[in-house]
This record gives structure tokens, sequence and C-alpha cells, in this order.
């Protein structure tokens, strides 16, 4: 084979931060501005039939223990490594919205044992690029109020906290800011995406090989 494989590139963080917005920008910049192969998808991925047991518990339409939950997360990203697998290879770039950060990270706010968090991880396919959203210090200017499971102001600082650790422990985890300098507005779409395409950028000249690594090995 001699296409050079896509890029791995998570987004990351809390709830309601745009995430979404800013990695679908992304995705349509990369294929139809630069005309690299792209391809934008989302974890809990709930078209599955892992992934609809991951909606109805979000939704509070079923209980699960915290244990048991964790691993259905890590599962919905376990049934699609092959297929992210063949895609990266084929010369995909793969953008993918959350990933085992946030595994980690929210059974962890819970309470779990950040050891057997990271365990069912271990293996899922290392990404080149993890773009991590925060507001930077604290600030009241976003809500993450919502319907579902995870999204009061309390949890997400939990979770918030929890995101934290993995800042210094990968040399591939950037920092997007989504909080102006004055520390009261959200800065605009524009600003974000063309930082997070300088990031992107940079990211894709790295890759000099077909070789995929594993995480958390
Ligand atoms: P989203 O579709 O991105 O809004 O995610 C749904 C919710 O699930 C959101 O509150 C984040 C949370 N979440 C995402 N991935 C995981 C995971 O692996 N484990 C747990 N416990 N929660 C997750
Ligand atoms: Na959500
Ligand atoms: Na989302």
């Amino acid at each position: 084979m001699c296409t050079k494989r896509g890029a791995l590139i998570i987004f990351e963080g809390l709830d309601r931060i745009g995430k979404t917005t800013q990695s679908k920008l992304l995705s349509n910049y990369l294929s139809e501005e630069c005309g690299i192969l792209c391809e934008r998808l989302a974890f809990p991925d709930r078209s599955t039939q892992i992934g609809s047991l991951i909606d109805n518990y979000l939704q509070r339409k079923i209980e699960f223990n915290d244990h048991t939950i964790h691993l259905l997360f890590s599962a919905n990203r376990w049934e699609c490594m092959d297929s992210m697998r063949e895609k990266l290879l084929q010369g995909y770039t793969l953008i993918v919205d959350r990933y085992a950060y946030s595994g980690v990270a929210f059974s962890q706010a819970k309470g779990l044992d950040k050891k057997w968090c990271q365990s069912c991880d271990i293996g899922l396919i290392k990404p080149d690029l993890v773009l991590y959203f925060n507001r930077g210090i604290q600030s009241n200017c976003l809500s993450y109020t919502g319907d579902e499971r995870y999204e009061t102001k309390q949890f997400q600082e939990k979770v918030e906290s929890q995101f934290e650790q993995f800042r210094s422990s990968s040399h591939q985890w950037k920092d997007i800011n989504v909080i102006n300098s004055d520390n009261t507005n959200m800065r605009d779409k524009e600003s974000i995406q063309n930082e997070i395409r300088l990031y992107v950028k940079e990211s894709l000249e790295k890759i000099k090989s077909n070789n995929i690594e594993e995480l958390w090995k």
C-alpha cells in the first residue's frame, strides 16, 4: 500500500462546549477546501445495538450500575475499531467527537478507580491529535445543563477536573480555550476554527508511515 494513512483527530471536552459544531466545520473544510479524504464520527455511536443501550441510559429510560455502563461505552468504541483502522489505512482522516478520555473522565467523576477505567480502552487506536475544549480559568458564561443524565453543572465540574489529568500526560494534547481573554464571552467560531486548523495541519505533516500505535501502552 502506498497511500499515507490518515490521521485520527479527537475532539474532547465537556458537554455543550462546541465540539460538535467545530468538528463539523473542520470535516467540511478538510474535504471540501483541502481535498483531503475525511470522515467525522462521534462516540457514543448511538446507532449500534450497544449504542442504543447507552442512548436509553443517557435518557434515563434504563439503569446500569457505574461499572457496567463504563464497559458499554468502551465496547461501543471497540466495535468501531476495525472499520476505523481500515479507513485510516485507506487514507481517511477521522474526526472523532469524544473518545476514551471521556470514558475515563466521566467514570472517575463518579468515583471509579482510574486504572480500572483506563484498562478496558488499552489498545484502542492511539490518536494523532487530541483537541481539548476548555474554558480556561473558571468562567460562568457556559451552560452545561440539559436533559440527559450527565448534564448538570455539579457533575460537569467534577468531569472537568478529571479531564485536567490528561493535559500533562500526552504531547498530542492541545488546549482549545473557548472563552475570550476578557473571560466573559465565547470566542467567535472562526477564531477557534482557525486555531484548530493550524494544529491539524501540523499533525497531518507529522505522519510519516502507515504505522498505527495503540492507546495507553
Ligand atoms: P454526547 O453524545 O457527546 O453528548 O455524549 C453523551 C454523554 O455521554 C455526554 O454527557 C458525555 C458522556 N460520555 C461520552 N463518552 C462517555 C464514556 O465513555 N463514558 C461515560 N461514562 N460517559 C461518556
Ligand atoms: Na451531551
Ligand atoms: Na457532542
